[in-house]
């Protein structure tokens, strides 16, 4: 199947699950359940959901069974979303070509969908089925370690305490591993273990994921100086703006570029075991280097 044709068929059914899991708009707190859905559906691109289900088929699942557990893994991103944009962290108006959720719904209302996010993804994933090797339990740490203290929240800690600073690679690269890794490799871990995957085949994709996060992050960062704010659905030029350390502010955008193709052919590497099962992730892989928003 096509990469654009794939890609669009998951996100199809990612959002029907999404909108499944989602209280309707009519139930108490309506603004709440509107706020969480507003976020949810403003078209995000669906990356993380999308390489749970791929992981889940490279290693023999079914789709059907990473749709759950894709669900709350793109919760948990909106939900980070939501409140790095809020006026206390990076203050913007727009993300996913629409206006932010506090700018249509108020701080206290896009904190709260935030939060009520974070906590269906945990509801959502503490339904999922056991498998011979994993433990429902052993799912909702993975992901309560990517998204906690140490990953997700470590990478956005770092970043706010970095702008305006001198930050050198090292620390470039911790926050990137935090902020952007920690969700791509936590989604193909979670995809990879409802297939009960051997851990051999965890450890490739979490290798995969690691480099491929690296990569993500490099062209985030590139977009970000190179395309106009209408191209990306959110505003551009920013990190310049909040003098952030970036790979670009660095080493200049032609560097950049050549280290975010250096780690998508590690990505490409690090599932060479899969064998003709790993070309899908591999195209992708290329795709995201070369994305455009
Ligand atoms: C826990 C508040 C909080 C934040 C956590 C920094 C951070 C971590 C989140 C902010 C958003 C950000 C810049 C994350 C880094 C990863 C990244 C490039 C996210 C954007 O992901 P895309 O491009 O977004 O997949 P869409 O909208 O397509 O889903």
């Amino acid at each position: 199947m096509e990469l654009t044709h794939y890609l669009g068929e998951k996100a199809r059914l990612i959002d029907k699950t999404l909108d499944n899991f989602l209280p309707h708009p009519s139930i108490k707190p309506e603004s709440l359940h509107r706020a969480m859905r507003y976020s949810l559906f403003a078209g995000g691109k669906r990356l993380r959901p999308i390489l749970c289900i791929a992981a889940c088929e490279i290693c023999g699942g079914k789709e059907k069974d990473a749709l759950p557990v894709a669900a709350a893994l793109e919760c948990v991103h909106t939900y980070s979303l939501i409140h790095d944009d809020l006026p206390c962290l990076d203050n913007d108006n727009f993300r996913r070509g629409c206006y932010t959720a506090h700018k249509v719904f108020g701080e206290a209302i896009a904190l709260l969908a935030g939060d009520a996010l974070l906590t269906l993804a945990f509801e959502i994933l503490a339904q999922a089925h056991p498998t011979l090797r994993y433990s429902p339990q052993m799912f909702l740490s993975e992901l309560s370690r990517a998204a906690g203290s140490r990953k997700l929240i470590a990478g956005q800690v770092a970043d706010l305490e970095g702008e305006g600073q001198k930050r050198g690679l090292s620390e470039l690269y911790f926050i990137h591993r935090c902020k952007t890794s920690a969700m791509i490799v936590v989604s193909l871990r979670l995809g990879a273990m409802v297939a009960n995957a051997t851990p051999s085949n965890l450890a490739s994709l979490t290798t995969f994921g690691e480099n491929l996060g690296l990569a993500f992050q490099i062209v985030d960062d590139i977009l970000d100086v190179t395309q106009t704010s209408g191209c990306l659905g959110k505003s551009a030029g920013k990190d310049v703006a909040a003098k952030k350390a970036t790979y670009p502010a660095l080493m200049g955008v032609g560097a950049s570029r050549r280290e975010a193709a250096r780690f998508t052919c590690s990505a490409r590497r690090a599932i060479e075991s899969f064998g003709p099962r790993a070309k899908l992730l591999q195209k992708l892989a290329f795709f995201l280097l070369e994305r455009k928003r």
